[in-house]
């Protein structure tokens, strides 16, 4: 990996009409560049004096003179900026025309366009931030909840920067250990020392556990969560849907076996993108098509992160609830007490079987409940998730399915390097499996890294970051 040489310019704010656009230059010409193109508004303007300095003027086309918009200039000096460079932030007018022009200028006077997420990348070469932290960088401008943010921002923090390379440093010394007997072919390893070294693998292959535990926990906040509405026909599935997304969606009929279809919504609670799907009631299909319509009830079932069981208060619990109960036994499930305006005096809200899962009561049709519903939804699905817990402190968390590879791989060579020292193999085996995941662990951080897979990663940033 070669360090930058070249000055960079990009426009860094979003496409269209703003209050403020900002032209940012980074690279060893970046000040030259732009005081080429500056006229500024007082005398005794010298950015080269100070670590950081704003200053007001205009950008003027040298070649003739032409004013091009009023502007404020930030100089950082290197390394007091994001990519340790010398940065010049052109602040212009928000429109199209004077970034442009701007732009233009600044890449006519010596400056190259910067490429996808360059001066992350930048950052990163120059030492300020770790590749995790540049990932998180994409994440936080992605995150599609608040969550979601404040999870790529602790990762931006360095909380799991830190992790990493602590697990490696204690990788990297039971691979030394390993290492030293392979010079030795011809003593065996004595028992406590291979004891010593097996369990040392396990406390690190316990952190890399803990790591992956955190990106499953996390991963609803990052793409949203599936939630099926399962039960027998006529309980109210249909009309639970139209009243969580307050639209007349699917049909609505007191014929049991309305719905054939799997009808599929979008709703937002709390932040939290949420997919509902309304399914046909669970019973002995009547025909072919109920009981695909079933199959695919079923289906929608297996796939959600979340079932919403709903009962019939009208009626007292049948064998087709059960049967339904035990379908949803192996899901997070809310069970959900429909029709309680019309509650029959056989109908048991305190069912023992009702237990099993939180319970809610509601009325679809008179659409009361509904918030304390979305309330338990929204509970039951982030209960914790990315929280800190008694095994890892908030800040360690995994986000990124990149990383989640990478440790899913150094993972499985720890667990291969125990095997090895477990038999008896020649120390070489293990220590070329430690080495693995050393490799693995490394890709995380940046502390093994190729220029491909550095393309790779910053090429889904935009332009200007
Ligand atoms: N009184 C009362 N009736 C309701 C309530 N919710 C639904 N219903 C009625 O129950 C009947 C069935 O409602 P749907 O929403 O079609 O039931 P479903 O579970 O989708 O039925 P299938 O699609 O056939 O499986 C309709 O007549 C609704 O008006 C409620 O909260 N109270
Ligand atoms: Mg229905």
């Amino acid at each position: 990996m070669n360090l930058p040489e070249d000055t960079i310019a990009a426009v860094s704010t979003p496409p269209g009409e703003g209050g403020i656009g900002i032209v940012r230059l980074s690279g060893g010409d970046s000040f030259l560049i732009a005081k080429k193109i500056f006229r500024p508004s007082s005398s005794g303007f010298n950015p080269d004096e100070t670590r950081r300095t704003i200053c007001h003027g205009f950008i003027e086309d040298p070649s003739t003179a032409e004013t091009i918009d009023e502007v404020l200039i930030t100089f950082m000096k290197s390394p007091h900026s994001y990519t340790r460079e010398d940065v010049a932030e052109i602040n212009c007018h928000g429109g199209m025309i004077p970034l442009r022009r701007i732009l233009g200028l600044a890449l006519r006077e010596g400056a190259r366009l910067a490429e996808p997420g360059e001066y992350t990348r930048r950052a990163f070469l120059n030492g300020r931030i770790d590749l995790s932290q540049a990932e998180a960088v994409i994440d936080i401008i992605r995150a599609k909840t608040e969550q979601a943010e404040k999870m790529a921002l602790m990762q931006l923090e360095g909380g799991l920067s830190i992790e990493i390379t602590d697990v490696r440093e204690a990788i990297t010394g039971i691979c030394a250990l390993v290492e030293a007997h392979i010079d030795f072919p011809e003593e065996d390893l004595e028992i406590p020392e291979k004891d010593r070294m097996l369990s040392s693998i396990m406390e690190a292959e316990t952190r890399v556990r803990i790591l992956l535990k955190s990106f499953e926990e996390g991963r609803i906040y990052r793409e949203g969560a599936a939630m099926a509405i399962v039960g027998k026909p006529n309980v109210g599935k249909s009309s639970l849907l139209n009243a969580l997304i307050k639209k007349d969606r699917a049909i609505i009929t007191d014929l049991p076996g309305t719905t054939r279809d799997v009808i599929e919504e979008g709703l937002n609670i709390n932040g939290l993108p949420v997919r509902i799907m309304d399914t046909a009631g669970i019973r002995e299909a009547h025909d072919l098509v109920e009981a695909e319509g079933v199959k695919r009830s079923l289906g929608a079932l297996a796939g959600a992160d979340l079932a919403l069981v709903v009962f019939d208060a009208g009626k007292p619990l049948d064998q087709s609830d059960r049967l339904i109960m035990e379908k949803a036994l192996d899901k997070r499930s809310i069970f959900v007490i429909n029709k309680c305006d019309i509650i029959s005096p056989e109908f048991d809200c305190g069912d023992t079987e009702l237990k099993c899962s939180p319970c809610v009561k509601i009325s679809a049709k008179k659409c009361e409940g509904l918030e304390d519903l979305k309330e338990k939804i929204f509970e039951t699905l982030v209960s914790n998730a990315g929280a800190a817990t008694q095994e890892r402190p908030a800040d360690i968390l995994v986000t990124n399915v990149r990383h989640k590879r990478l440790l899913d791989r150094a993972l499985e060579a720890l667990e291969q390097a125990c095997s090895a020292i477990g038999k008896g193999d020649q120390p070489e085996v293990a220590a070329l499996f430690l080495r693995e995941s050393l490799d693995s662990l490394g890709e995380i951080v940046g502390a093994v890294t190729t220029d491909d897979i550095l393309d790779r990663i910053f090429s889904e940033f935009c332009i200007g970051k």
